[in-house]
């Protein structure tokens, strides 16, 4: 096919990939690229060899769009976000490029099963829960809409540990997921650009110029992977960095038999992209993640400018061609460093470059919580980025100038605006940074995005009024519905055809056929298919059998106090009470699923962790209550545990205190593939509900309004345990020791942070509501009828909550980004 560029034109063989073509394609892959001959091959390399055929595919289309993205000198979109949680990528990829059975085809010739090879993929699991799964879906829907979409971030060695269950309890191991290697990335040891620390200033001008001198170096060095669009030539990169030292072992050092020495400094350098998140418990911990930070932003910004500079001599347009999107404040160092380098390498004036990075950058803030506002010690960033703190101290400066002038002098707001924080040591604000710079601050939910102009940046939401906005999360529905949910998805392309990839309010057309007998039952088939694919999971790692006639009833996502996994853990103690209390009563059986991982030094959540399995333990061993009550904490959450338990889900928990999830987005993961969610009225499920209507969803708790008064009123959680008296029976179970035979104190840490030490997220105010709510599910379930109706009715409402509604808000509203322009391709009717 001849193929025309601006650069240059030539022809490439594009061949049809049917089944012989893959055949052909893998064999050549297994002998030539992996080495192996096809009689001694393993499953690692049959899977490497069809992971690289399928790439090739998406080599073409990717340097179709980049080429087109140079040609028509597109606005990019730079995505800067400390995580990406991608998970696994090829079955995403064939899916992407329409051809899944063809390479099953191909394979089951060679005797091989797809399916199965598709389970040896590790994640990639370059995040740690909400906030990074989100960078991935936008990844994919950047791409699905041909915006001409970035994302930077770090090439972490180790990603997410890994979780392990012993005796109950969360042990944390390394997760290497680069051991066979990761086939989608491109190295590029010629993008390398050097990051500076440490050192000192020297002449320096105010508000201009300046000499950064003495500094110790680190390398940053760039590796490509391919993010394919969905139906559409669109193919973007994802360009994640890896540290090098500046110099490799000191031979000197070593010849002297110093062998420690010879590599220390090497080891240093290259701890910068070892693993994401350290614990940052302790100082040098903290101190390893500004420098990633720093490092990935550094990097990403030479790397954008550079790119920028290749086709423009000067920075009049640089606005116009680069966007920057802070995915929360981690990357917001990329600020004083896009000041830097246009103050004194590029020699740009102040108030030229001031102006240029308020027209480049945009900020979303992912988290009210107060501890997850990062604020960094003036003393700590003097000494690692000395010139950065100059740079913030002069915005800093400006900003107080021109808040005092319109401000009439009012040194109480100054001293709330201040980037500096200069109570007890000062600290560098990050979020008023990314405030401050950013011509639009999101939040990701109708109500987080109130509550966030009323909360943390009520003062600065007084002086930008126009800056602030919403734009609720969504989810990728090719992941999340076509990859987890081959049964549904089957059903709605039978029905619906297969448009709603790329347009999920076709969904919308499903509510007629919720009343439709035949539609029902096949959705209701569906969701017992992909139980007993769950239950078999189950049986196979933990050698547990569910019993899938129960009520699938889930929580998934990060172990911490404000989701309330432990009210969910109240209602199941009272409820295994409440059978070995009325042994005859007509339960409705329920199998309770948790999944997550607690921060590696979150000792409540651990505890949290350890409780769960405890409970679990003794009431799956309770012949009592066998079929009625089974108590599941599935080892390891991540996103593949999520594609098997997502679609199994007949009910979501979605039950934080209201006012203190940003959004959520497990919660529309769970609703698209039919599950029904018991919720407060918190984050994205306020949106939710009104869009599969109140009778559809199990709505309790307070609400924000209400907690709020609440907590001004004095909340007294132990007169709620008083009055309640299943509550008082569940919690002093657990104080007593029911759960924990050997160590009967081993809880009473819970017991008292709900109890006596003011139970700050509100646990018992929302029990007997929760309680009286979990009865009407139950009740529901007894007209499986009328359950898989309204089941089909959460999937219909779902169609707002795509990410590529998401991104084409952001697209519009914020960056002002236009598509590439390619030829159209064929995709499968
Ligand atoms: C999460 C929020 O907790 C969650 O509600 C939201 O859906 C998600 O971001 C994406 O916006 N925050 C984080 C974090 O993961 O690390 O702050």
């Amino acid at each position: 096919m001849p193929f025309r560029t601006g650069l240059k034109s030539f022809e490439y063989d594009h061949p049809d990939h049917g089944v012989a073509d893959f055949k052909r394609a893998v064999a050549n892959k297994l002998i030539y690229a992996v080495g192996k001959d096809p009689a001694a091959a393993k499953a690692e390399d049959w899977l490497h060899a069809a992971q690289l055929a399928i790439r090739d595919q998406l080599v073409e289309r990717w340097m179709a769009t980049t080429r087109a993205q140079y040609e028509q000198d597109v606005k990019r979109v730079y995505y800067l976000s400390m995580e990406f949680l991608i998970g696994r990528t090829f079955t995403n990829a064939m899916l992407a490029v329409e051809q899944y059975e063809n390479m099953r085809l191909a394979l089951a010739d060679f005797g091989v099963d797809l399916a199965k090879l598709g389970e040896l993929e590790p994640d990639a699991a370059l995040g740690n829960g909400g906030l990074g799964r989100l960078a991935a879906c936008f990844l994919d829907s950047m791409a699905t809409l041909a915006v001409p979409g970035f994302g930077y971030g770090i090439r972490y060695e180790y990603g997410m540990f890994r979780q392990q269950i012993q005796g109950g309890q969360q042990i944390e191991t390394p997760d290497y997921w680069l051991a066979h290697g990761y086939p989608w990335e491109f190295q590029r040891p010629e993008v390398v650009w050097r990051v500076r620390f440490g050192g000192h200033v020297e002449s320096r001008t105010d508000f201009g110029s300046a000499n950064w001198v003495d500094t110790h170096d680190v390398l940053a060095m760039a590796y490509d992977s391919i993010i394919p669009g969905y139906g559409t030539e669109a193919t973007n990169t994802l360009r994640l960095w890896s540290a090098r030292a500046t110099e490799e072992i000191d031979l000197s050092a070593f010849n002297r038999g110093s062998y420690r020495e010879a590599v220390e400094r090497k080891n240093l350098s290259e701890n910068v992209s070892r693993v994401l998140y350290p614990d940052d418990s302790t100082e040098s911990g903290r101190e390893l993640r500004l420098h990633q930070e720093y490092f990935f932003c550094s990097a990403s910004v030479q790397d954008m400018l550079h790119r920028y500079l290749r086709t423009h001599d000067n920075f009049d347009k640089v606005s116009e061609k680069i966007s920057i999107h802070l995915n929360d404040t981690h990357p917001v160092l990329a600020v004083p460093e896009m000041m830097r380098l246009m103050l004194d390498e590029h020699h740009l004036d102040w108030d030229t470059a001031w102006g240029h990075c308020q027209r480049i950058f945009s900020y979303t803030n992912h988290t009210l919580m107060h501890e997850a506002l990062e604020t960094w010690p003036v003393q700590m960033m003097g000494r690692v980025l000395p010139r950065h703190l100059q740079i913030i101290f002069d915005i800093n400066a400006k900003f107080m100038l021109t808040i005092a002038d319109e401000h009439k002098h009012d040194t109480e707001l100054m001293r709330r605006l201040s980037l500096i924080d200069e109570s007890g040591d000062r600290r560098v604000r990050m979020a008023y940074l990314a405030v401050l710079v950013s011509h639009s601050v999101n939040g990701v939910s109708a109500l987080h995005s109130d509550l966030m102009v009323q909360s943390i940046f009520a003062d600065f939401a007084k002086v930008f009024p126009n800056r602030f906005n919403n734009k609720t999360n969504g989810v990728t529905p090719r992941r999340w519905l076509a990859q987890a949910n081959p049964p549904l998805t089957a059903l709605l392309d039978q029905r619906l055809g297969r448009g709603w990839r790329r347009d999920l309010s076709q969904l919308e057309a499903l509510k007629p056929m919720a009343a439709q007998p035949a539609f029902a039952a096949a959705f209701g088939r569906a969701k017992r298919q992909n139980k007993q694919r769950l239950a078999a999971w189950v049986k196979q790692h933990m050698d547990l059998e569910l019993n899938v006639d129960a009520l699938f009833d889930v929580q998934v996502k990060r172990i911490h106090e404000y989701k309330r996994q432990l009210l969910n853990l109240l209602h199941v103690v009272a409820r295994y009470q409440d059978i070995l209390e009325h042994p005859d009563a007509d339960h409705v059986p329920r199998v309770v699923i948790f999944a997550g991982k607690a921060a590696s030094a979150y000792a409540m959540a651990k505890l949290v962790i350890r409780l769960i399995n405890d409970v679990a333990t003794v009431i799956n061993q309770d012949a009592r209550v066998a079929g009625k009550l089974q108590v599941v904490f599935m080892p390891n959450y991540s996103v593949s545990l999520a594609e098997i338990i997502i679609p199994a889900a007949d009910l979501s928990e979605q039950i934080s205190t209201a006012g203190t999830e940003a959004s959520g987005t497990g919660n529309m993961k769970l609703a698209l593939n039919g599950a029904l969610t018991i919720g407060t009225l918190d984050g994205a499920n306020v949106e939710m509900s009104q869009s599969v209507g109140l009778d559809n969803i199990f709505i309790f708790g307070q609400t924000t309004p209400e907690v709020e008064a609440l907590r001004q009123s004095g909340y007294q959680p132990r007169s709620f345990y008083n009055a309640n008296a299943r509550l008082k029976k569940a919690l002093d179970a657990i104080r007593d020791g029911a759960f924990s035979h050997g160590e009967p104190a081993r809880y009473q840490q819970i017991f008292a942070s709900l109890v006596e030490w003011g139970d700050k997220y509100m646990l018992l105010a929302d029990f007997a509501s929760y309680l009286q709510t979990q009865a009407r599910v139950d009740a529901l379930y007894r007209q499986p009828e009328e359950w898989i109706r309204k089941a089909i009715l959460n999937v219909a409402g779902m169609g707002p909550f795509s990410s590529d509604r998401t991104i084409a808000e952001y697209a519009d509203e914020i960056w002002h980004s236009k598509p590439v322009l390619l030829k159209p391709r064929q995709t499968a009717p």
